[in-house]
């Protein structure tokens, strides 16, 4: 029977627990996607974690899709990610850069020349995103060219090497909640006609090829990859998430990864239904790798799953951005601090750095 608090290995990496860090967009970077000290702090507080997956990072100016997020194409940029990963190592933790290009949820205001956001298809979004002056609808997006895929899988391998550069323990390609590589697996957001859209063999190229990339500077085990399966944030559908995600997870089983991390939450507020979680447990059979589990767990329903079977690790969000020391509450069945949402996207140390760990 295996614990939520006990090791795992994850290739030449011992987790010393399975309480991962969720990946969670926290906007305070500066506006080039730069992060400050504040930023070591708050991750370095959160050492404790079996791992820590940052925040989603853009792998390139046209990546960017909010206000504040951090970027990993600058030298500044690597210099202050290097800074943060210095700090977590130095209370003994382990950190993965989570990789992200945000594709059609973007702004024009957030772009180079204020270029469209780029996407599979031209489809925009009924979805919102944060500028400079606040809440905006994201613009219209304009297809990605043949060589425009080139150039972002060239932009996905730079950011790569400048995360392994930063000294991060690994990275995480985030194909998850209706961003680029989501667009491109899903129906509702891809209609090419080329050798990306069609048959869900063709929609997951993208990924693949993303993977692919990824694996020229890391060791397949220190790549990890999220997905959100029945994800409907960022005006998200899918015709046959069954075959989308079980070609997708087939598709990946052959790089020899590190994890796949699943969203099992629809995010429409409701929680994971037994279709959710159904889908889920179908998946992690085909997987070959850590299965890593995300969405509205707490302590006794993570433990649950880890004992069971159903997951390998669980990586929880909100607890843990309120719970500097989560794996430690969890074990101890301690009271947690309650996450305050008004604080959550953009600010200072407030709700940041501030909650307290258990004296
Ligand atoms: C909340 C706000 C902005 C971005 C995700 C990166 O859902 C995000 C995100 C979440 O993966």
């Amino acid at each position: 029977m295996k614990s939520l608090f006990e090791p795992v290995q994850l290739g030449s990496l011992t987790l010393p627990n399975r309480v991962f860090m969720a990946p969670l967009t926290r906007n305070r970077a500066n506006p080039d996607g730069v992060h400050s000290e504040l930023a070591a702090t708050y991750y370095s507080q959160r050492a404790s974690a079996g791992l820590i997956v940052t925040e989603a990072t853009q792998i390139s100016p046209m990546g960017k899709g909010y206000v504040n997020t951090p970027g990993i194409h600058s030298p500044q940029q690597i210099r202050a990610w290097r800074n943060i990963v210095d700090a977590v190592h130095g209370h003994n933790g382990r950190i993965f850069l989570q990789l992200w290009h945000v594709g059609r949820i973007s702004h024009t205001s957030l772009l180079p020349n204020h270029a469209h956001p780029v996407a599979p298809s031209a489809i925009r979004a009924n979805s919102h995103t944060s500028i400079a002056t606040g809440r905006a609808p994201v613009s219209q997006p304009v297809a990605l060219t043949a060589d425009g895929i080139k150039e972002t899988l060239a932009d996905y391998q730079r950011a790569a090497g400048n995360a392994k550069e930063a000294g991060f323990d690994g990275v995480e390609i985030h194909a998850a909640n209706g961003y680029l590589i989501d667009q491109f697996l899903r129906t509702g957001t891809n209609r090419r006609t080329d050798e990306y859209g069609g048959a869900a063999a063709n929609r997951v190229r993208f990924l693949a090829e993303v993977v692919e990339q990824v694996l020229r500077a890391w060791d397949g085990k220190r790549v990890g990859v999220r997905i959100s399966p029945t994800g409907d944030f960022n005006d998200m559908s899918d015709d046959n998430p069954l075959e989308t995600f079980s070609v997708t997870v087939a598709r990946l089983n052959g790089y020899g990864l590190g994890y796949v991390h699943v969203v099992e939450t629809a995010q429409n507020g409701k929680g994971s239904s037994e279709e959710d979680l159904a889908l889920s447990a179908h998946l992690r059979t085909l997987w070959n790798g850590l299965y890593v589990v995300n969405g509205g767990y707490d302590g006794p329903r993570g433990e649950e799953a880890v004992r069971t079977g159903r997951a390998d690790a669980v990586a929880y969000g909100r607890a843990f951005l309120a719970n500097p020391d989560l794996p430690r509450r969890l074990q101890l069945g301690a009271a947690l601090n309650e996450p305050d949402p008004t604080t959550f996207y953009g600010g200072d140390a407030a709700g940041y750095t501030s909650y307290p760990a258990l004296s």
